[in-house]
C-alpha cells in the first residue's frame, strides 16, 4: 500500500477528493490538524487545515499476497478435501428442504423463504414475512408475491421491522447515547455517526464517559478533532450534566460510554447513575456476530435503561444476518444504523429497507464459493 498526504479544509472534503483521485479502495489512515499561513508574508493570518495521510492500494499489494497464499493452500490436497467437504455441507444447507413450511407458496416465494432460513431467519418469522409479501394467485392456485420479488419483500419488511435511519437524520433528538457490551464498536460508530450528522447539516458535539480505559479518550478525540467538533470528557455524572450544558448550542450531542458486560450489575448501575440525570435517546449497540440468544440476554440486562432502539455493528463479519432480522422483528425496537466495517467514516448505513431487502436477497459469499446459483 502506497501512502500520500492530502491537505484539506475538512474531513468531508478530504474523503471526497480521496475517492475521486484514488478510487473507492483508498482509505484514510491518519490525520492531524495543521495551521498554515494564508499569506506567507503576514505571519498572523493562519488557517486551520487538516493533513490527511491516505493509503492507496497498489498492484502486487498485500491483497495479492494473501490471494497467492490461499491458492498455494488450495493446492494442498488435505486442505482442499476439507474445503470441499465444507462446500458440500453449504450446498446442502442452501437447498434446504422447505416442504414442511413452504407448502402453498409459489416456487419463487419458496426460494426466498429458503434463502431467508439459510441466512438464519427463524422459520416462523421468515414465513410470516413472506406471507405478508404474498397474496393468493388464482391462476397459480397458490400464494405468490404481490408485485416483483424485491418490491414485495421490501413492503413486507416495512410492515414488520422498524428502521429509523432516515428519519433520525431529520429528528429533533438532542442527545444520543450509545451503550452496549464491550468491543461491539460503540466508539467507532460514534465517530461515523458524528460525520454523517455533521454532513446532514447538524451542529454536533461529542462527549465520552469512557475515561478510564487506556487509550479510549484518544481513540475518539483523534476522530472528533479531524471533524472539528467540540469534545468533552465526563468523569462523573455532574461532569456529564456540565458538558451537556456547555454544548447547549449544538443540535445534537453524541455520547460514547465504556463497554459493559451484561453480567456486570455493578458497572451497569454505575452507568445508570450517569444517564439518569440527562434526557437522552439511548441506543443499545449489538454486534451482528453475536448469537441471537446472547443478543436477547443483552437486551434484557440493558433493559434497566430506557433503550430507545438498536444499532447493529459488524454486519460485514457475518454471512448469516438472520439473527439481526429475528431480533428486530421480535423486539420491534427501531434500528438506527448498521455498521459494515472498520473504516471511519465510510462503513455505516443508516437503517433503511433497501439495505435490509438486499441483505436477504443477495447471494452470500458462501453461496458463491460453494458454487451456488442465485435463486431469487
Ligand atoms: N469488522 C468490523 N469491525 C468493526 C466495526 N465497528 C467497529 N469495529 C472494530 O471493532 C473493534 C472495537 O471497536 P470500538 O469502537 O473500540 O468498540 P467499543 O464498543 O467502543 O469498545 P469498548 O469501548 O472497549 O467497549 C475495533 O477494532 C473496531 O475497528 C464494524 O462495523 N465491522
Ligand atoms: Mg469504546
Amino acid at each position: 500500500m502506497r501512502t500520500e498526504k492530502i491537505i484539506a479544509g475538512s474531513l468531508q472534503e478530504a474523503v471526497e477528493e480521496l475517492k475521486k483521485t484514488y478510487g473507492e479502495n483508498a482509505v484514510v489512515l491518519s490525520s492531524r490538524i495543521i495551521k498554515k499561513h494564508r499569506w506567507g508574508f503576514l505571519p498572523f493570518f493562519k488557517t486551520t487545515l487538516l493533513e490527511i495521510t491516505v493509503g492507496i492500494p497498489e498492484e502486487g499489494d498485500f491483497k495479492d499476497m494473501v490471494e497467492k497464499e490461499v491458492k498455494d493452500l488450495e493446492r494442498d490436497e488435505k486442505i482442499r478435501r476439507s474445503i470441499n467437504e465444507v462446500a458440500k455441507t453449504v450446498r446442502e444447507l442452501k437447498t434446504e428442504d422447505v416442504s414442511d413450511y413452504g407448502e402453498g407458496f409459489s416456487l419463487r416465494a419458496k426460494r426466498v423463504l429458503s434463502r431467508m432460513v439459510y441466512k438464519g431467519v427463524r422459520k416462523e418469522i421468515a414465513k410470516r414475512i413472506i406471507e405478508e409479501a404474498c397474496g393468493y394467485d388464482i391462476e397459480l392456485g397458490m400464494l405468490d408475491f404481490k408485485e416483483e420479488v424485491r418490491e414485495s419483500l421490501r413492503n413486507s419488511l416495512q410492515k414488520s421491522i422498524v428502521l429509523e435511519g432516515n428519519s433520525a437524520l431529520g429528528s429533533s433528538s438532542r442527545i444520543l447515547v450509545l451503550i452496549g457490551p464491550t468491543g461491539v464498536g460503540k466508539t467507532t460508530t460514534i465517530a461515523k455517526l458524528s460525520y454523517i450528522f455533521k454532513k446532514a447539516g447538524k451542529r454536533v458535539g461529542v462527549v465520552t464517559l469512557d475515561s478510564y480505559r487506556v487509550g479510549a479518550v484518544e481513540q475518539l478525540r483523534s476522530f472528533v478533532n479531524v471533524m472539528e467538533l467540540p469534545f468533552k470528557i465526563a468523569e462523573t455524572p455532574k461532569d456529564l450534566m456540565k458538558s451537556v450544558d456547555e454544548l447547549s448550542d449544538r443540535d445534537l450531542i453524541l455520547v460514547d460510554t465504556a463497554g459493559r458486560s451484561q453480567h456486570d450489575r455493578f458497572r451497569l448501575n454505575e452507568l445508570k447513575v450517569f444517564l439518569e440525570n440527562i434526557k437522552a435517546d439511548i441506543y443499545l449497540t449489538l454486534s451482528a456476530n453475536l448469537s441471537e440468544l446472547v443478543m436477547y440476554e443483552a437486551i434484557m440486562q440493558f433493559g434497566m435503561f430506557p433503550v430507545r432502539g438498536l444499532i447493529f455493528s459488524k454486519m460485514d463479519e457475518t454471512s448469516y444476518p438472520g439473527n439481526v432480522i429475528n431480533v428486530a422483528y421480535r423486539t420491534k425496537l427501531p434500528v438506527l444504523c448498521f455498521t459494515t466495517g472498520q473504516t471511519v467514516p465510510d462503513d455505516i448505513v443508516m437503517a433503511n429497507y433497501d439495505y435490509l431487502t438486499d441483505l436477504i436477497l443477495e447471494e452470500s459469499h458462501e453461496f458463491r464459493s460453494a458454487g451456488g446459483t442465485p435463486q431469487a
